[in-house]
């Protein structure tokens, strides 16, 4: 029994003790204050409390001060924005802002180096405010979490960004001229050399135009790899290749490991090539997607792709793609049909299966890696799609299926050999043994689950303990909000300690913020985050020390014509300068830095009426580029109230009006 186990039944012997009737020759000190037993008994009457939530509590509780053992990486959906949370206590610890302004970040809110990478994510030139942010993926290293930096995709504006775990700042976006959405994406390849973006609705590609009459002639689907250069902490789009695809839908994608790596894998569906337009006479989009009983799971040799992208491919919209009938002929893309309408596809630890959630089945189907090799290896195909490409018979790719219950998703995996599969329509998550096929227990979950996340759960070495299901309904579970309910996190114990070595649900964490996707949950040891910039005036987006760096003492204003240049620094409880003097129309740049090197010396920065605030985290250095359109009189004052006399850390921004 390990130190938790014994707390908890520690705590419950008490619980329990308290519950029994008092023995007739116990002292009872009418009108004292009840014992430590009696008041735990009392509290739970109370509360409504049951023995499972009182167990709950004490595997979730942290009290003040005590961190969390595991971080959980979840996407924040409409939001385009990605949440860290603390597992078990599940505290909300951070919104990182990635494709979407963040104000207390002062991310695109008047901060130069943020509104650039920002400006990477405009979709051809237009500005784009909101990104649907589905699936985060670590950078990995041997198929580890080496918690370094982690990558999210946008469906929505087929983007991806690179988040730098040292600051938690977005560092670059880049943006997908090829495709018009994606969705199999962000995944990593095991050293993080590749991060995967497949396209979801097809479309010509580099964004031409036909009509839908020609969607079967014209439209195409196509898997991305940028490629990242971890010393350079960037993708390089010049690096990086497509393959091109049919117009199937893509779906949701993954990077083989060991036994499967250099091979990457993605889900499809509509292979029906259905376009929908019901007041055409057509079959609307969804019934038309769902007549074949098997699409096709798309087996990509990436490493060799990487290959022939040097010699074979052709620039579209400054991507190189490997057309599609060359990757049939040089054997980069199979097929393999998978039952029905399938969503989830996962490779287990070892890389040898993959797993596939077919949505209108009832099954998890485990697809061998191995089996797969021996038939391309064979030439054995049962047929080729309507572009050529050859297709695997699906009785003899397959190690096997275990029926799990209705409308199963995702799979997530522990150490032990077990994989979890979410069942949307059931609304559980079943948990069943991966070489044995078995399905060991299921546990209810509130309600329609999505993506579910194991602790490491798709790494090479994963650590089981928990469980995080992201449900897409909370009916009701929480007070009202209206009629836009949040979503719902569900902690769930996989270790079965205190609940017969069953799975438990501990806690809920409502998420106000938009949908979320998937997640991934490291431990959190492995951020090797820091305390603050150092050495003073370092970029937080270049991560070098900024070329403007103001020292303290040099602070100035310079005026060369309509440019006015302010060398600003902030440390308690000021601004220096905290007057300037400009005049309409002029354009200003303000070069500020903070010189605190205390953790936590966070100052802001607003310009008032400006759309102007930055946040100056200790030793970061800032760049703020504005023209001084309007004339008046505009305070400037420090938003984050940093000491005593933070309301004091103000000052004038005065812009005198043009002469008429
Ligand atoms: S997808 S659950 Cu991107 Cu499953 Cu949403
Ligand atoms: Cu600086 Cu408040």
């Amino acid at each position: 029994m390990n130190l938790r186990a014994i707390l908890v039944s520690c705590a419950l012997a008490l619980v329990l003790a308290c519950d029994k009737p008092q023995s007739p020759g116990t002292p009872q000190s009418s009108g004292a204050a009840p014992t430590g037993s009696a008041n735990l008994a009392k509290l739970m009457k109370d509360r409504n409390l049951s023995e499972a939530d009182v167990t709950a509590a004490l595997k979730t509780y942290t009290p003040s001060g005590r961190r969390d053992e595991y971080l959980l990486f979840a996407s924040g959906g409409h939001s385009g924005q990605l949440l860290v949370i603390g597992v078990p206590s599940m505290r909300i610890l951070k919104y990182v802002a990635v494709f979407t302004p963040e104000p207390w970040q002062g991310y695109g809110v008047g901060d130069k180096g943020s509104q650039e990478v920002l400006k990477e994510g405009y979709r051809h030139g237009k500005p784009i405010t909101w990104g649907d942010m589905h699936h985060p993926a670590l950078s990995e290293t041997k198929g580890e979490y080496d918690g370094e930096f982690i990558f999210v995709n946008d469906k929505a504006n087929p983007r991806i960004a690179v988040i730098n775990l040292k600051d938690f700042v977005t560092e670059q976006i880049v943006e997908s001229k090829l495709i018009e959405a994606d969705h199999g994406g962000a995944f990593v390849t095991p050293n993080t050399e590749y991060v995967i973006e497949t396209s979801q609705y097809a479309a010509p590609l580099g964004g031409a135009y036909a009509d839908l009459k020609e969607y079967n002639e014209k439209y195409r689907g196509a898997m991305t790899f940028w490629r990242f250069d971890r010393a350079k902490r960037r993708i390089i789009p010049e690096e990086s290749f497509a393959i091109e695809f049919p117009p199937y839908m893509q779906d949701l994608a993954d990077s083989g490991k060991l036994t499967s790596d250099g091979w990457a894998f993605c889900n499809s569906i509509n292979t029906e090539r259905a376009t929908g337009g019901v007041l055409e006479g057509n079959p609307p989009l969804e019934s038309g997607a769902s007549q074949n009983d098997m699409d096709y799971m798309h087996i990509v040799n990436w490493r060799k792709a990487a290959e022939v992208a040097k010699t074979k491919s052709k620039v579209i919209a400054g991507m190189r793609v490997i057309p599609l009938q060359v990757a049939i002929d040089e054997g980069l893309l199979y097929f393999v049909p998978e039952p029905k309408s399938p969503h989830g596809l996962d490779v287990t630890p070892d890389g040898e299966d993959l797993v596939v959630g077919g949505k209108l089945d009832t099954h998890a189907t485990v697809f061998s890696f191995k089996k797969i090799q021996a038939l391309i290896a064979a030439k054995k195909f049962e047929a080729k799609d309507p572009y050529g490409v050859p297709i695997l018979p699906f009785a003899e790719a397959i190690r096997g299926q275990v029926e799990l219950g209705l409308g199963p998703l995702h799979t997530a995996f522990d150490g032990d050999g077990n994989a979890y599969t979410s069942l949307f329509i059931e609304t559980k998550v079943a948990k069943w043994n991966v070489k044995e096929l078995k399905l060991v227990e299921k546990i209810s979950t509130q309600y329609n689950i999505g993506h579910l996340v194991a602790a490491e759960g798709d790494t090479v070495a994963p650590k089981g303990k928990y469980l995080v299901a992201m449900n897409k309904w909370a009916l009701d579970r929480f007070n009202s909000v209206g009629p836009l309910l949040p979503q719902n996190f569900q902690l769930i114990d996989l270790t079965g300690e205190a609940n017969g070595g069953k799975m438990q649900l501990l806690y809920d964490l409502p998420i106000g913020l938009g949908e979320p996707h998937n997640a991934q949950i490291i431990k959190a040891d492995k951020i090797k985050a820091w305390d603050i910039y150092k050495p003073v005036g370092l970029d937080a987006i270049t991560k070098e020390k900024s070329p403007f760096t103001v020292e303290g003492g040099k602070e100035r204003v310079e005026r060369k014509g309509n440019v006015v240049d302010v060398y600003m620094t902030a440390i308690r409880s000021h601004f220096t300068p905290d007057v300037v003097r400009v005049k309409e129309g002029d354009k200003v740049r303000i070069h500020l830095t903070n010189l605190e090197q205390a953790h936590d010396a966070t100052h802001g920065f607003a310009v008032n009426s400006y759309n102007i605030n930055a946040s100056l985290e200790p030793g970061k250095h800032t760049e703020i580029e504005f023209t001084a359109d309007r004339p008046g009189v505009f305070p400037m004052y420090c938003t984050e109230f940093c000491s005593a006399l933070h309301l004091e850390m103000a000052g004038y921004f005065l812009v005198e009006p043009k002469k008429k």
